[in-house]
Order: C-alpha cells, then sequence, then structure tokens
C-alpha cells in the first residue's frame, strides 16, 4: 500500500528492451542495420528508488502505543498545546490514567483511541488503572 513500486527488476527490463529490439529489427526487414543496436540508449538507473524513508508520523499530534501492557514510548516529549493520542491494540483493556487525576480515559480495548490535549509545560506520570505496573510520562515543554 506504500509508494514503492518496485515493478521491474533490471533483468526483466533489459529482456523487455532486447524483445523490442529485435521485434524492431524484423519489422524493419532491413538486417543491414545490424551494427551493434545500441541497447546503451536508456540506462534505466536501478536503483532510482531506495526510498526506504517514509515520513515516521504525521504530524500536528503525537502518538503513544498501548500493547503489550506497555505505553511506547513509556516518555514521550511534546510542546504545550500538542494532542496525543493513545492508541490501544492490546489482548486485553487498559486505561491512560494521569497519576494526579487530571485526566483519565474508560477502560478501552484494541482498535480504540483515547487523545488528551497538554496545554501547559510539565512532566505528567500516568498509568493504567487495571495495570498499575503500566506506566507512561509525558514531558511538555
Ligand atoms: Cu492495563
Amino acid at each position: 500500500m506504500s509508494g514503492t513500486t518496485a515493478s521491474f527488476t533490471p533483468s526483466r527490463r533489459l529482456l523487455v528492451a532486447a524483445t523490442l529490439l529485435v521485434v524492431a529489427g524484423a519489422m524493419s526487414g532491413c538486417p543491414s542495420s545490424s551494427g551493434t543496436p545500441s541497447a546503451t540508449a536508456t540506462p534505466a538507473p536501478a536503483s532510482a528508488g531506495a526510498s526506504a524513508a517514509g515520513p515516521a508520523s504525521a504530524a500536528g499530534g503525537s502518538t503513544v502505543e498501548i500493547g503489550n501492557f506497555a505505553f511506547t514510548p513509556p516518555t514521550l516529549t511534546v510542546s504545550p498545546g500538542t494532542s496525543v493520542t493513545w492508541k490501544f491494540d492490546d489482548s486485553t483493556d487498559h486505561t491512560v490514567t494521569a497519576d494526579d487525576n487530571s485526566f483519565t480515559s474508560q477502560p478501552m480495548g484494541a482498535g480504540q483511541t483515547y487523545e488528551h490535549t497538554f496545554a501547559t509545560a510539565g512532566t505528567l506520570a500516568y498509568h493504567c488503572s487495571i495495570h498499575p505496573f503500566m506506566k507512561g510520562t509525558i514531558e511538555v515543554k
């Protein structure tokens, strides 16, 4: 689904080019021009792509993934006003609950998201109220 269009392998490209040349030669019916079929016309840079550099994350927010009974990343640094989205993707429900109870989510399961905007600078620890050993931190600065 990404933009990587690895269509032709170089060898297949050459094959196609050679076939075309042969066909063209046969159609022209002129065997005299068989000096050296200059197949070097279009080198076709094989390494055009090397494009493994997809944009890591969409701008405008930050995301914490919840899976395997852990918040990832455990500490997320954002600037004031950032909306943080927690993506629940685990086999059981979790919550996102601030240690100071300034915010909390409902217990949520895989596929759900919870969002909270951090308006002011500070360090905010949070946890899962169902599994208190799950801890995370949002640093706003
Ligand atoms: Cu949990």
